[in-house]
């Protein structure tokens, strides 16, 4: 599927520079700051360089090395932020929604990173 990307949306202005934004990491195709409402003591949004609307569009559209540089610095964010297991930290979830029925609000892919709390149970 062809998605159409609005290069208006706010996370567009951010990698424009246009907004600032509290930047946690920054690689070749991917920004990661932190949620400027978080949901926990550690919620930070993991977005590609490129211009795709979801995941899906991510997932389809986006290069081989685009797609292995935001799952590497999703990781990297978790040790980071210190809530990853194994090092230190007691754990985190990721959330990517798409579309309506998820509540997307920001029509450039991103990832949610939450952690530094217990996050409860998602699904019953
Ligand atoms: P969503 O998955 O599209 O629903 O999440 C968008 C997130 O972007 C949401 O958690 C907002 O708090 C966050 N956000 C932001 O960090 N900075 C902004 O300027 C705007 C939204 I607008």
């Amino acid at each position: 599927m062809a998605y159409d990307y609005d290069t208006q949306n706010i996370f567009a202005k951010i990698l424009r520079g246009e907004i600032p934004n509290d930047t946690v990491l920054e690689t070749e195709h991917s920004l990661a700051f932190r949620d400027i409402a978080p949901q926990a003591p550690v919620h930070v949004l993991v977005i590609p360089k490129g211009a795709y609307v979801n995941y899906d569009d991510f997932a389809q559209n986006a290069s081989d090395a685009e797609i292995i540089d935001l799952t590497r610095a999703v990781g990297e964010v978790c040790r980071m932020t210190g809530v990853q297991p194994g090092e230190g930290g007691d754990g985190w979830r990721l959330v990517a929604n798409a579309g309506e029925a998820a509540i997307q609000e920001v029509p450039h892919m991103h990832v949610h990173v939450l952690g530094g709390r217990n996050l409860g149970r998602m699904l019953p």
